[in-house]
């Protein structure tokens, strides 16, 4: 099956076009208007983004709200699985990622024709597959799942069919535990997650003993368990907004502290440690490749803007529609 195509366009300005005097959320918000743009931005970038944005939420917010907006234009302020997600569930509009190289090294763990094999050595398995992954991958799944509804998705699979999981082993060991159903897991891992240190976690938290410790079920099994909450980023946003703690230890993409900070001023927020103990480790290289420049830049040059044949269109519907059905209890979050 063809691969998506992230197009990006000729004679198109580049930021040392841009005067340096330019007001660029002034001019952001100008386009977007004329252009009858939404901005969408995940939970992992800057701060700045995700103030600018129209809507902040996680993949299954992001992906509903793609699904349903009435807009002529998607910014897609994500990675590119993200942008690909809202091509698939809104062909008519056109959807622009202001970085066509922001990548998921999840996505890149797990390529369409390696899974293939997988899917064929397993014949009798329902693939259920986290939606860090590239389009092609998404078609030759059975349905997909995020972290915040993979849960409710496979207590509704038929209890007498294996499971492929892929492509996060964390995330697939960490639900194989909670709903005790037989699965096969991918062995792909998130770059982010999994450099955590349990050692330099367990040092931090002898610094800060009130600390809560709320982890995304992607990190190694190693730091869940000295986690207080394990969930999805919309559930430890949750969660230490509801706590009666002040203090958190954050082991997930670091840039979702925005939220809690603006949400909880009064609270105290501290990303959990690399190996180092001293790394920036908690932050997503790819996600930092968005930028303003770069927003402005894809909403001047309408690019890159992603683009699929409509054949690998349809077939990555089909699971993401499941998924949308299969969540229907999970609550939307309409505000930003
Ligand atoms: O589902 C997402 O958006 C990701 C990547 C993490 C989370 O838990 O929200």
């Amino acid at each position: 099956m063809p691969d998506t195509i992230v197009l990006p366009q000729a004679n198109a300005l580049t930021a040392r076009d841009i005067d340096p005097s330019l007001d660029l959320e002034a001019e952001i918000a100008r386009l977007r208007r004329e252009r009858n743009a939404i901005i969408l931005a995940h939970y992992y970038q800057d701060g700045e983004i995700q103030d600018l944005a129209d809507f902040v939420g996680d993949s299954l917010d992001l992906s509903r709200k793609a699904a349903a907006t009435d807009a002529d234009v998607i910014v897609f302020c994500g990675v590119r699985f993200m942008g690909e997600v809202a091509k698939i569930l809104s062909p008519d509009k056109l959807v622009l990622i202001p970085d066509a190289d922001a990548g998921c090294s999840l996505e890149d763990s797990c390529k369409p024709e390696p899974f293939r094999a997988f899917r064929e050595a397993h014949p009798d398995h329902i693939a259920v597959t986290y939606i860090n992954c590239s389009a092609e991958v998404k078609a030759l799944s059975d349905v997909i799942v995020t972290s915040s509804n993979a849960e409710t998705i496979i207590r509704q699979l038929p209890a007498d069919r294996p499971i492929l999981f892929a492509p996060d082993r964390h995330l697939g060991a960490f639900m194989r535990r909670k709903t005790g159903r037989e699965m096969t897991l991918w062995p792909g891992s998130c770059i982010i997650h999994e450099q955590f240190s349990e050692r330099e976690l367990v040092k931090l938290k002898t610094q800060y003993p009130a600390a809560k410790i709320a982890a995304h079920p992607e990190c190694p099994e190693p730091i869940l368990v000295h986690a207080d909450h394990v969930g999805s980023t919309r559930a430890i946003l949750d969660y230490v907004l509801s706590s009666p703690a002040d203090e958190f230890i954050i082991a997930t993409e670091k840039h979702i502290i925005h939220q809690m900070e603006k949400a909880a001023p009064g609270k105290r927020f501290i990303p959990a440690p690399g190996a180092d103990g001293s790394c920036d480790c908690a932050r997503c290289p790819f996600m930092a490749l968005n930028t303003m420049e770069k927003i402005y830049l894809a909403l001047k040059n309408d690019a890159p803007r992603v683009e699929m044949p409509e054949e690998l269109r349809i077939a990555a519907k089909a699971p993401l529609t499941r998924m949308l059905e299969m969540s229907v209890s999970i609550g939307r979050r309409d505000a930003a």
